[in-house]
């Protein structure tokens, strides 16, 4: 099969910022100059190509990440001139939609971080960034809205440096700054680029770089120079002898992307994506410095037949630890991005689509795949046929024949393969690593509102929670409401929104409630479970002796097998486990799910005939129970951070606002004639924050929050909530 582009020019990338910063607003003009697009769309228009649920436009927020593509031919750099292939996913700001960012990144091989040239590094920014670390993804970074009042380039070259504890270095300086910026210096080249307002910066000329900005410039070129030494023998050799005009463009290009691929530091470029100014050198940069599929280590998998690795159930709410895939290790298999190895692919969302389907999105690593063919989901041990290939415009589509390594597609049709599922060759199976998804921390209780709805609401969940990991839903049993649960108010409110008009569901709406976790405070040792019972012929009987112990904060759930000579046979100790996993769903105080703990099984004893899983699921649950009534159960509760940005005049009132909230202040700074305080306050008493702090501020200050952490719930609160909440609210 012939590919259209090859791997070495193919780039899979993510665009990643805070809450407005202009993500979309950026991937539309790239769609624009890339020629995929003939007219920009504009957000607050509601018609961005990238942002095309009601919601998004509605709201002028990105709420789903959207994957599209485009061609690109550097007009400088190691590439000059040679057309690209770039995926890319333009991802939600806001943090309830966190999960988005999350499974991007998973699939990506590069990212560009965008901030606001008048803010600075925000807190999603930084979420996002730790985010990418985590995940060894390299990045550059583009400083928007350089064209805003207050837009200050050296200051978010500060914040990056501060906030993130990254290095920056500036590749690019702004050419005026506010209502006076119209272009950039190219530091490799030392050459000024207006941007032409009429032809929507399609159209640009080189102009003589002011004699303002000279020293500036030199300064920030002498620092490119020093940042490029270390990754060039030619710029060191001309840099040490003190020859800086004689380092070249080509050769800053090689040390920037060798710099970039290391994490030696990041470049950073500067535009306005609304004013359309400075895109099109983004887009080289995203060429010239971030890795093609190529250029990152082959992803790793376990062979399926083998079982999974040391299992642990993440219940903290946290996000995951992971890392891109599995390490280097004996047990596991590499696949190179390579079209002639066997065929793996990653399922990373699923869109339940009104005119197709199911639509699987799934990033290939290695093989090709044609249409027609048959895969194994490696993940659930199920075959599934690919009917159709899709290639993703936002939601525009173009079916193709076949798939090749290192690039994104979607599949339709797809039965049994779910978000995280890994898709390969039959013939040569691999598993990757899953994807793990942080817990919801609030719910809400809603209420169909008629017969017609009711029979709804139960399949139109299930479709939501297929496609969002992060979105739960159940029954109380206790009082028959059906519960949502979500990252955040946002995050269920569209979802109600979509029941509504995608679905047709009019339901009505509770009051969120937290989702709060129990945990223990002490260690127990030798705790009995014993599940015996003699009916008429075959009897059950499972015997188990555990410890029990407080786990880390984050940790979740950790098992561990001491069984030895044979006390409990190995075929029973899975059940043991998945006994304990079942219990730690309902804890003992008030029902809530039991997090951060260690359980270590000590011993046990069997019966040849009547002992069975069953049986010893039933002994491990009981044992679980009494441990955790031993040692000495506590209530947590979500704690979120909170950075308000406030004007000085206002701060009395912001602080003791927080207060009244059981918050607790961590930090305060300040920008200009802002205050920014950072505090730790529960969710519980965060609801509605936004309009209280409105009016508290005349609307004048800003606020962004996010999960943080789960404390426990002071004593007095605590035993508020047992009594009021007892028979469980929460089961995930
Ligand atoms: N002044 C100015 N405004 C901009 C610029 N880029 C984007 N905006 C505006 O900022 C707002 C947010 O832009 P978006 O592109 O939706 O931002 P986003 O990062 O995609 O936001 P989310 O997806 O919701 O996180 C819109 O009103 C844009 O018109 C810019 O360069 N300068
Ligand atoms: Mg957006």
């Amino acid at each position: 099969m012939a590919r259209e582009y090859s791997i070495e020019h193919t780039r899979n990338i993510g665009i990643m910022a805070h809450i407005d910063a202009g993500k979309t607003t950026a991937t539309e003009r790239i769609l624009f100059y890339s020629g995929v697009n003939y007219k920009m769309g504009e957000v607050h228009d509601g018609a961005a190509t990238m942002d095309w649920m009601v919601q998004e436009q509605e709201r002028g927020i990105t709420i789903t990440s959207a994957a599209t593509n485009c061609f690109w031919a550097p007009a400088q750099g190691p590439f000059k001139g040679v057309r690209h292939r770039i995926n890319i996913i333009d991802t939600p700001g806001h943090v309830d939609f966190t999960i988005e960012v999350e499974r991007s990144l998973r699939v990506l091989d590069g990212a560009v971080a965008l901030f606001d040239g008048a803010k600075g590094v925000e807190p999603q920014s930084e979420t996002v960034w730790r985010q990418a670390d985590r995940y060894r993804v390299p990045r550059i970074c583009f400083v928007n809205k350089m064209d805003k009042a207050g837009a200050d380039f050296p200051m978010c070259l500060g914040s990056i440096r501060e906030r993130l504890g990254a290095t920056p270095v500036a590749i690019q300086w702004p050419l005026g700054r506010a209502e006076d910026f119209r272009g950039i210096v190219d530091l490799p080249s030392m050459t000024a680029i207006e941007y032409d307002a009429e032809s929507l910066g399609a159209r640009f000329r080189t102009v003589a770089i002011p004699d303002s900005l000279h020293a500036e410039c030199t300064a920030a070129r002498l620092a490119l120079c020093e940042a490029c030494a270390d990754h060039h023998a030619a710029v060191m050799e001309k840099y040490v002898a003190g020859a800086l005009e004689a380092i070249t463009e080509d050769e800053l290009h090689a040390a920037l992307r060798a710099a970039t691929l290391r994490f030696a530091f990041v470049p950073v470029l500067c535009g306005s994506a609304f004013h359309n100014q400075a895109i099109q050198p983004l887009l080289d940069a995203v060429v010239s410095y971030l890795p093609s599929p190529l250029d990152v280590p082959p992803v790793r998998g376990i062979d399926p037949s083998k079982g999974t690795k040391s299992r642990r159930a993440r219940r903290g709410g946290r996000a995951p630890q992971s890392s891109r895939t599995f390490g280097e290790g004996e047990d596991t298999i590499g696949r190179r991005a390579d079209d002639a190895e066997p065929f793996a692919a990653l399922a990373f969302k699923v869109v339940s689509d009104t005119f197709v389907g199911n639509l699987t999105y799934f990033r290939v690593y290695s093989g090709t795949l044609e249409t027609g063919s048959t895969v194994l989901n490696a993940t659930r041990g199920k075959r599934e046929r690919i009917g159709r290939i899709l290639r993703m415009h936002a939601n525009k589509r173009e079916d193709v024949k076949s798939c090749c390594a290192g690039n994104i597609y979607a599949a339709v049709g797809l039965r049994e393969t779910g978000t995280g599922d890994t898709l390969c060759d039959q013939k040569h199976p691999i598993l990757l690593e899953r994807m793990e998804f942080p817990d919801p921390v609030i719910s809400i209780a809603i209420e169909a509102r008629t017969k017609a709805d009711l029979d709804r609401l139960g399949g139109s969940l299930q479709k939501i929670a297929n496609e969002d990991p992060s979105f739960r839903f159940y029954a109380n049993e206790e009082t028959g409401q059906t519960i949502i649960a979500g990252m955040g108010e946002l995050h269920l409110e569209i979802m109600v929104d979509r029941l509504r008009r995608e679905f047709g569901v009019a339901t009505s709406v509770g009051k969120p409630q937290v989702a709060y976790r129990e945990t223990v405070t002490r260690a127990v040792v030798g705790v009995q479970g014993r599940f015996v019972r003699q009916t008429g012929g075959h009897g059950q009987y499972g015997h188990v002796v555990i410890d029990l112990e407080p786990g880390a904060r984050g940790s979740g759930f950790v098992f561990e097998n001491e069984i030895a000579g044979g006390a409990i046979p190995r075929e029973f100790i899975p059940h043991v486990e998945r006994g304990i996993e079942g219990a730690m769903s309902r804890g003992v105080l008030a029902g809530f799910p039991v997090i951060d703990l260690v359980v270590r099984l000590r011993d046990g004893s069997f019966h040849q005939v009547d002992s069975s899983g069953p049986a010893f699921e039933v002994a491990a649950s009981q044992a679980f129970q009494e441990a955790c009534r031993q040692a000495e159960p506590q209530l947590l509760e979500p704690m979120m951070a909170v950075e308000i940005l406030t004007p000085e005049g206002y701060l009395g009132e912001v602080l003791g606002d927080l207060n009244s909230r059981r918050g607790r202040v961590t930090q305060m700074s300040q920008r200009g004639g802002l205050r920014i305080v950072r505090a730790e306050v529960p969710l519980a008493t965060m609801f509605g924050y936004a309009t209280d702090l409105r009016s508290h501020t005349q609307g004048r200050a800003d606020h962004s929050m996010q999960f943080s952490h789960y404390a426990p719930v002071p004593q007095n609160l605590q035993e508020e909530i047992v009594s009021t909440h007892y028979g469980g609210y929460f089961r995930f």
